[in-house]
């Protein structure tokens, strides 16, 4: 799990308003300077942010079709394909303006269209130093992986019954509770699964676990499985292993029945060095849709890097974006690797220490900043209830704030390892609770641990059985598993976000197929058979991740202001906060029980308990009484006005378990 949090981190920012300010007037002047560009272009920035619509192949309304690409490098440029038996010579592009490329062709005698759906084609570019390329469409809308091939084949997908959109999207939400998910090893079984199982097996557990988001990865198309669907060969297609995209665009319509919105892990970071399926080399220079030289290179990732100055590739990213609103209904997007968009060290080698030097200086790309200035300001003004999520370690100060203030306009930032974030959990430091590791982000979770199994390990192969008594191993792994999670719901942020299993404490770890491991999909899958089988404690879990998020509907403490830290007392390992009108008190101390421990409260009244982790349900100890009543009593206490004796009745505040008390 993770934690989002948006405007109150910079809230606290402001009284440095004054520094930051010239570097806001600065960068927003760029922005409006590019945004008008835009509006004068080709019909607005409406029809330059569909070039989905031109670009790439295209049946019109008369069966006639176009073509068209850019290729500014290229000398000639010709269509092959199923339709003209693979000539490469037979049917050439004309050449345009500004590096474009277009070709139209008539409806065949029948009036039936020049090429079928479902079949093959290639770009053939002819490069000026004499190469003949053979290259996938970059605004490709499927891809496939034929059997006997590594390379991808570009299918031209024009469905005579293509799915119509049933349902209306979902509104956003106060409070996100977000499910992040990987379709391909959203199945226990060891192979790839498809669009059609997530919709069918995963939806209702999602809907039932009360999340009302789903963000997913590894969508767009990446030609090496492993990479986790962050090495993007063909932007506008969505994976074909899972799939038609007709099979997604009905998985998202049946999330959207449910009232849960979906999010697209967006990758416009970085893109594949893949030539013959991959955008790079497109048209055999160093240069097209990327930085040419060292700067078009990922120190890191070995990838490209995208020139985010350049026309063409704000009209190709622009659109891509828009593309997966408006084909496939996708409510709004996370993007990717923003930190090494910001910077030109890419983050790489730097730690983020707070210090505002670190954020605006030279080492600041505006270009990429611009970028993202402008894609959250059309998609805001486009759509309404579109939500864009920015995964920044880096701490930028405004990536949350309008773009209008100078801000980047995102409307949540995916925190990730920001220390300032967690000063309050630094109470728990050197303690038995390993707070680090609730982040589930993708890349440090593959390969590594899943939170349960850095809980309990081994143990969980003999011991998870419901039907003995816990061991001391599983015991302690049960519990803090709880409570990680409604620590990091509760005091996290302004959303949450569970990595896909970690809602019922998935063992081992995530790996992909590769050669390393001899193909194995042993690690590429869920397993949720674990949750369904009922003797086993993943159920006990999963309830809990059920409750919580039920329980957070109703008191809405992600929507409310920032939580309220009472008492973080490192020797006690205790923890109390107050969010909304919610009371949350953990004793995370491994050995202590403490008895009529006081609570600080703002809010005087009476308080019972309505979460608990401790609770039998959710394989605690059921020690705690629910039909107590607390009475708070005007008596100071932690800066508060009022405090309460949590348990007075009884000789022990018990250990360990979390209650959450409210009025
Ligand atoms: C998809 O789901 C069905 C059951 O609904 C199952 O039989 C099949 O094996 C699943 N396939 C994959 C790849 O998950
Ligand atoms: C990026 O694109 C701009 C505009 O097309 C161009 O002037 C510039 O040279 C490109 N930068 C690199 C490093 O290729
Ligand atoms: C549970 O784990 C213990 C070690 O802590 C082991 O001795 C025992 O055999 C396990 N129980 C079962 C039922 O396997
Ligand atoms: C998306 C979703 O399932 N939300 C549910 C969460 O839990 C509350 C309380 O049980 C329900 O009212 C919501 O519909």
């Amino acid at each position: 799990s993770g934690c989002l949090t948006g405007t109150h981190f910079v809230l606290q920012l402001d009284v440095f308003a004054r520094l930051l300010l010239p570097f806001c007037l600065g960068r927003y002047g760029l922005f409006q300077k590019q945004l008008t560009l835009l509006e004068e272009a080709e019909g607005g920035f409406d029809q330059f942010t569909r070039s989905y619509e031109s670009f790439g192949a295209h049946r019109l309304s008369d069966n006639s079709m176009l073509f068209r690409e850019w290729a500014p490098a290229a000398e000639a440029v010709f269509l092959t394909g199923d339709f003209n038996g693979w000539d490469k010579f037979s049917h050439p592009y004309k050449k345009k303006q500004f590096g474009k490329w277009e070709l139209q062709l008539p409806p065949k005698e029948d009036n039936s269209p020049a090429v079928a759906h479902n079949s093959k084609l290639k770009v053939v570019v002819h490069t000026k130093g004499g190469e003949r390329l053979y290259r996938i469409s970059p605004w490709a809308t499927y891809v496939t992986k034929p059997s006997t091939s590594v390379i991808y084949d570009w299918i031209f997908w024009d469905p005579p019954h293509p799915y119509v959109r049933k349902h209306p999207r979902p509104r956003k939400p106060c409070s996100l509770r977000i499910y992040e998910a990987h379709v391909g090893i959203a199945s226990p079984e060891c192979k790839v699964a498809s669009y059609s199982n997530f919709t069918h097996n995963v939806l209702p557990r999602i809907k039932d676990l009360g999340y009302n988001c789903i963000q997913l990865m590894a969508i767009m198309e990446h030609a090496y499985y492993a990479s986790f669907g962050y090495q993007v060969t063909s932007f506008f297609s969505a994976s074909s292993r899972y799939g038609t995209p007709e099979e997604l665009k009905e998985l998202i319509d049946v999330a959207h029945s449910l009232g849960i919105m979906v999010l697209l892990d967006v990758v416009h970071s970085h893109a594949s060095k893949n030539t013959e399926d991959g955008l790079n080399h497109f048209d055999g220079s160093d240069s097209c849709f990327f930085h040419g030289g060292a700067r078009g290179e990922h120190p890191v990732w070995d990838s490209r890097l995208f020139n985010y100055s350049s026309w063409e590739v704000l009209r190709f990213l622009l659109s891509n974006l828009r593309w997966w609103i408006d084909e496939y209904g996708f409510d709004g997007f996370r993007f990717d690797g923003v930190t090494s968009m910001l910077y030109h060290h890419h983050g790489v080698g730097s730690g983020f220490s707070g210090n505002y030097a670190e954020y605006f200086g030279l080492h600041v790309d505006e270009d990429s900043l611009v970028y993202l200035m402008l894609a959250n300001h059309i998609l805001h003004m486009l759509y309404q209830d579109c939500i864009t999520i920015a995964e920044d370690v880096s701490g930028m100060p405004t990536l949350c704030r309008p773009v209008q203030e100078g801000g980047c306009g995102f409307d949540y930032r995916l925190a990730m390892a920001i220390p300032d974030k967690w000063i309050q959990v630094r109470a728990l430091k050197g303690g038995s609770i390993i707070i680090t590791h609730t982040t589930n982000v993708p890349c440090a979770l593959v390969g590594d641990k899943t939170l349960a199994f850095w809980l309990m390990d081994k143990d969980m192969y003999t011991n998870m059985s419901a039907l003995i008594p816990m061991n001391p191993v599983i015991d302690r792994g049960v519990q803090l598993h709880k409570m990680i999670r409604l620590l990091t719901h509760g005091l996290g942020g302004e959303g949450y976000l569970n990595f896909m299993g970690n809602e019922f404490g998935h063992p081992e770890w995530l790996d992909f197929p590769r050669v390393g491991n001899s193909e194995s999909y042993h690690y590429a899958r869920r397993q949720f058979n674990l949750v369904d089988t009922d003797h086993l404690r993943y159920w006990q879990l999963y309830v809990f991740d059920r409750d919580m998020n039920r329980t957070e509907a109703k008191y809405g403490w992600l929507a409310a202001a920032p939580a309220y830290v009472s008492t973080k007392h490192e020797g006690d390992k205790v923890i109390i906060f107050e969010r909304g009108d919610v009371v949350f008190v953990f004793n995370f101390h491994p050995t202590n029980s403490y008895s009529s421990y006081r609570v600080a409260v703002g809010t005087p009244g009476k308080y019972r308990i309505k979460l608990d982790s401790d609770d039998l349900e959710y394989g605690g100890h059921g020690r705690l009484d629910h039909n107590t009543d607390f009475f708070t009593e005007p008596i100071p206490f932690n800066e508060r006005a009022n405090s309460m004796q949590v348990d007075p009745d009884r000789p022990h505040l018990y250990t360990p378990k979390v209650t959450s008390v409210w009025d």
